[in-house]
């Protein structure tokens, strides 16, 4: 039956089965692969790479690859070759609970780098050359033009710096998305840079399909699979406090006049409680919003369906089974409201900063002066990665961070001393919510920042323990201007390791 996802007929011959199109890739080769955030990633060629790689592993030969992304994937691609051990170098954000282990076990390399800066030490040739690009797309034109699936991520640039594409045509993913993409092909390396014509969220710069030479098409596999996201656990307390602690601030700012009725473009990370302050923001009576932001997940899919958002731009769907099938049922309604960009746009520092996003993290820890640690448990094993949080609140109008106080049943004080690592330094954190409340960190000093963070955020069970700690380096540190006891600083950490509880 001829497959009418693959439309243009001189690349039919090229299609193949799972298997074949994995015996293209080769030990050692870097393959840079679609998918961000669990949308859009290829769904049978890995599974079928990591099946080649256990049997040469079986038969004493070393067989691992370099693998490039556009974020987070799913079991069947990250947690299949990291359970086959066939990852050498990994790179950027990640999820994926098997890949965590063989990371934080030492068995393979992860680089977590700012997404925005993926595609330009790419074409710097940082990540070396590009042997396969492995791309999940909707369908192949009769033009030869490729209609992109669920996510954009890095796409673009893997199909321009791979020697050979392979490409998955998703059957599954709904035609109607052909449109809903926009492909900026203006960007380039310094000195070449010229300005990125983007003025407003829902603006179209850019093309609707991606651009791929015939003959570097190596082989084409036609799946039938859907994403494979979970389905979001219904906002807890802890969610819901954190997230009316939040828009309590964003309504306070508006009757300052510091922001407009519709608030500035939103850009909100991934997880629960950020989930929870997109469907706050629409209950509480904010209307006409904007959102310029990586991943599109379910709240914000409900806010486009209630007006509370008029439009959203992006470079993932993110979204569960069940509000992926109320996206297909109703993509008329979206269609010309969802914008699906490459990362390198949806997250680019020059355009974060133009339209004055405010950036909705979460994060693991912060310390009394407002660095932030999105990243690493304990300061060595790492989590996921810092994904785009970066590249917002480096950039943004407004910088939250958002955590609960505590963690692993009050074991952890969310807010520390000193952070055992750093991802976000104190000049790029302007709000930090918990649910106990909120510390608007803007124009304060240090000493001013860690009264404040102390008071409103830290968990009562902590807070005598930080107030005490910042008391005694008021008086003994080596400097008075952000006070530290340098000895002691990274001390509840070593206790939690120790004993299993940061309370002393
Ligand atoms: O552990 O999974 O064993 O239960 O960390 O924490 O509370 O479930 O929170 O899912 O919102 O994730 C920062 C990781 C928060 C996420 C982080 C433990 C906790 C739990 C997860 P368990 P929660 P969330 C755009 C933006 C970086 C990337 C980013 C993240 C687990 O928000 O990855 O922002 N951010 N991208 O128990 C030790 C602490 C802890 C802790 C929580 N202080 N110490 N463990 N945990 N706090 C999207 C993209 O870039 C693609």
């Amino acid at each position: 039956m001829m497959n009418t996802r693959v439309v243009a007929a001189g690349l039919r011959k090229r299609i193949c089965s799972a298997d074949d199109a994995a015996a293209l890739i080769a030990p050692g080769m870097t393959v840079a692969m679609s998918g961000f955030t669990g949308a859009g990633y290829p769904k049978t060629v890995p599974p079928a790479l990591a099946s080649r790689i256990d049997d040469a592993h079986a038969r004493g030969l070393d067989f691992r690859i370099n693998v490039l992304t556009g974020a987070s994937t799913a079991p069947e691609l990250d947690g299949a070759l990291a359970r086959a051990n066939g990852i050498t170098m990994r790179l950027p954000y990640q999820s994926d609970p098997t890949l965590r282990d063989k990371i934080n076990d030492g068995e393979m390399d992860y680089l977590d780098i700012h997404l925005s800066h993926v595609a330009q030490n790419s074409w710097s040739g940082i990540f070396g050359e590009i042997d396969i690009a492995l791309v999940e797309v909707c369908a192949i034109r009769d033009d030869g033009k490729l209609i992109p699936s669920s996510s954009v991520g890095n796409n673009k640039t893997w199909l321009e710096r791979a020697k050979g594409v392979i490409l998955e045509v998703n059957r599954r993913q709904p035609l109607e998305l052909e449109g809903m993409h926009d492909i900026y092909y203006g960007t380039a390396l310094p000195p070449h840079r010229v300005p990125i014509p983007l003025l407003r969220s829902g603006d179209r710069i850019g093309e609707r399909y991606l651009h791929c030479p015939a003959d570097k098409i190596l082989a084409i596999v036609e799946t039938d699979a859907s994403d494979r996201n979970n389905e979001f656990t219904p906002p807890d307390a802890t969610s819901r406090q954190i997230a009316g602690n939040l828009i309590e601030f964003l309504r306070h700012e508006v009757a300052m006049g510091r922001l407009p009725k519709t608030l500035l473009p939103l850009q909100s990370g991934v997880g629960n409680i950020t989930n929870a302050v997109l469907s706050e923001l629409g209950a509480v009576g904010f209307a006409g919003l904007t959102a310029y932001t990586e991943v599109i997940q379910d709240g914000m899919l409900d806010m486009l369906q209630n007006g509370t958002l008029t439009v959203a731009s992006a470079t993932a769907l993110s979204l569960s089974p069940s509000a992926f099938v109320r996206f297909a049922e109703h993509i008329g309604q979206f269609h010309e409201r969802i914008v699906l960009r490459p990362q390198e746009i949806s997250n680019h520092p020059e355009l974060v900063r133009r339209l004055g996003c405010i950036a909705m993290n979460g994060m693991m820890e912060s310390d009394i002066y407002g660095n932030v640690n999105s990243t690493h448990v304990m300061g060595s094993r790492i989590q996921n990665g810092i994904g785009g949080s970066g590249d917002f609140a480096r950039n943004g109008y407004l910088s939250c961070f958002m955590s609960a106080s505590t963690a692993k049943n009050g074991s952890i004080s969310c807010i520390v001393p000193m952070v055992s690592h750093v991802d976000h330094t104190e000049h790029d954190v302007a709000v930090l919510v918990t649910e106990r409340g909120l510390a608007d960190l803007r124009g304060l000093s240090p000493k001013q920042r860690a009264q404040q963070i102390i008071a409103r955020c830290a968990d009562p069970a902590y807070q005598p323990m930080l107030q005490d700690y910042f008391d005694r380096a008021c008086h003994q540190s080596f400097g008075k201007h952000t006070p530290h006891l340098l000895k002691e600083a990274l001390s509840w950490h070593e206790r939690y390791i120790e004993t299993g509880s940061m309370r002393s």
